[in-house]
């Protein structure tokens, strides 16, 4: 092995041989992320924000200081701005029942990218159908990118909200979000940005950016499953109603009515997550350790490697830019005449990972005219060694069905 990282990952350590390249579906753990799990659990654990005895204000304190690490990490201007969620398809629901069912109505339209995962549209489907607003697609070129009419035509004077992925969990484009997020501004819409998977993998500046919401999960980011985060901008999460309601999101209650707590609070019904929260803090540290630069440069050269080894198969097909600068570590693809499904158990023979299938972004898929696709994922841990294995399996793949090639 080139690097040292998988040792920091209890079970590649556990797992010599496994080619794990499915890091966009969900990261690894290092072991520092488990061990802050078990910390909370061993020595803090008592129910956050309740108690008024040590341990509960223990957890508390932990639970609290997740969130300032997590405001930090995408520099929001405060931790009010910081809901904990279970994940980005519930920080993404959250934004729609409360904000979108409450602010839109007949004739307002909601610009979504073609290449949003299901996550970022469903929600939104619901929100028109109830409300009376209609979608209207942003249509990508085939290699990601927006032409500057589409957008026009696309963000207007209709527009109230921009529904948009920072990067696409199949092209592996990154968006040009601070330019949309200006001209939606200009057009009066808010933005909500899926930053699923862009937050593990890049700086994310909420402020920079200027998008209104972003949602993302922390598994994707080595963190525990369980939690997510939603960033609100202040103003706009203190005037939404709640999405859920109960215990822990209110400031007082009688018969008939209710008086909500103050934000985040009042988008946290319930007991929180609050290992789960430890250990995402625990992740964003060891992101923080590493450093952006050391993870964007090593997977970059890690899928400059596995698109070069591609693109010497002519029956492959690369999904997205043919040029792995334009993406980030993903790299989804289609094999001429083999089922994906096939693609990915032969490569599971071999004892690679990778995913198969649609993708969770259906409607992508179709306008580009392909039913299924096989995504390679890479994550600074993996080695130039991992990409030659995935790119030699992919090589034997059509001899190995029967084609002879
Ligand atoms: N948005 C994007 C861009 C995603 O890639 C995903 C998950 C989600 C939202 C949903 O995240 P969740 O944590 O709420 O499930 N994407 C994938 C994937 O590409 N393969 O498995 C999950």
């Amino acid at each position: 092995m080139e690097n040292d990282y998988r040792k920091d990952f209890p079970l590649l350590k556990a797992n010599k041989d496994l080619v794990y390249i499915d890091n966009a579906a969900t990261a690894q753990r290092p072991e520092c992320v488990i061990q802050a799990e078990k910390k909370f659990y061993e020595e803090e654990n008592a129910n956050p924000l309740r108690g008024f005895y040590p341990l509960s204000l223990a957890a508390t304190d932990r639970y609290q200081g997740a969130r300032e690490t997590v405001k930090d990490f995408i520099h929001a201007k405060t931790a009010d701005e910081i809901v904990f969620t279970r994940n980005t398809t519930e920080s993404l629901n959250l934004t729609a029942y409360s904000y979108g069912l409450s602010h839109l109505k007949e004739g307002d339209e909601i610009a979504v990218t073609i290449m949003e995962h299901h996550s970022n549209l469903l929600p939104w489907q619901i929100v028109a159908r109830q409300t009376g607003a209609s979608l209207r697609f942003l249509e990508c070129e085939p290699d990601g990118t927006f032409s500057p009419e589409v957008l026009k035509q696309g963000i207007n004077e209709h527009t109230k909200l921009l529904a948009v992925t920072h990067v696409s969990n199949v092209l592996g484009c990154v968006n040009p979000v601070k330019e949309m997020a200006s001209l939606a501004h200009q057009a009066g819409a808010v933005v909500v940005m899926d930053g699923a998977q862009s937050v593990p993998h890049m700086p994310v500046d909420v402020q920079d950016l200027d998008v209104d919401f972003l949602a993302f999960s922390g598994h994707k980011l080595m963190g525990p499953m369980g939690i997510g985060v939603l960033y609100g901008k202040k103003e706009l999460l203190q005037e939404m109603p709640p999405f859920l309601t109960g215990g822990e999101m209110i400031s007082s209650v009688s018969r008939e009515s209710a008086v909500f707590a103050q934000v985040p609070q009042k988008f946290e019904a319930g007991t929180v997550n609050a290992a789960g929260a430890a250990g995402l803090q625990a992740a964003i540290s060891y992101i923080q350790r590493l450093g952006f630069e050391t993870i964007m440069k090593k997977e970059q050269e890690l899928t400059a490697r596995a698109m070069e080894g591609l693109a010497k198969l002519p029956y492959v097909k690369v999904l997205g830019s043919p040029d792995p600068k334009n993406h980030t570590g993903i790299v989804a693809f289609v094999i001429e005449g083999v089922h994906p499904h096939d693609v990915s158990e032969v490569l599971a023979a071999d004892g690679i990972a990778v995913r198969a299938g649609h993708h969770c972004a259906q409607p992508l898929l179709e306008y580009l005219g392909v039913r299924n696709a096989t995504r390679a994922s890479f994550m600074f841990y993996n080695t130039p060694e991992e990409v030659d294995q995935f790119v030699e399996s992919t090589a034997s793949v059509r001899r190995r069905m029967g084609y002879g090639e």
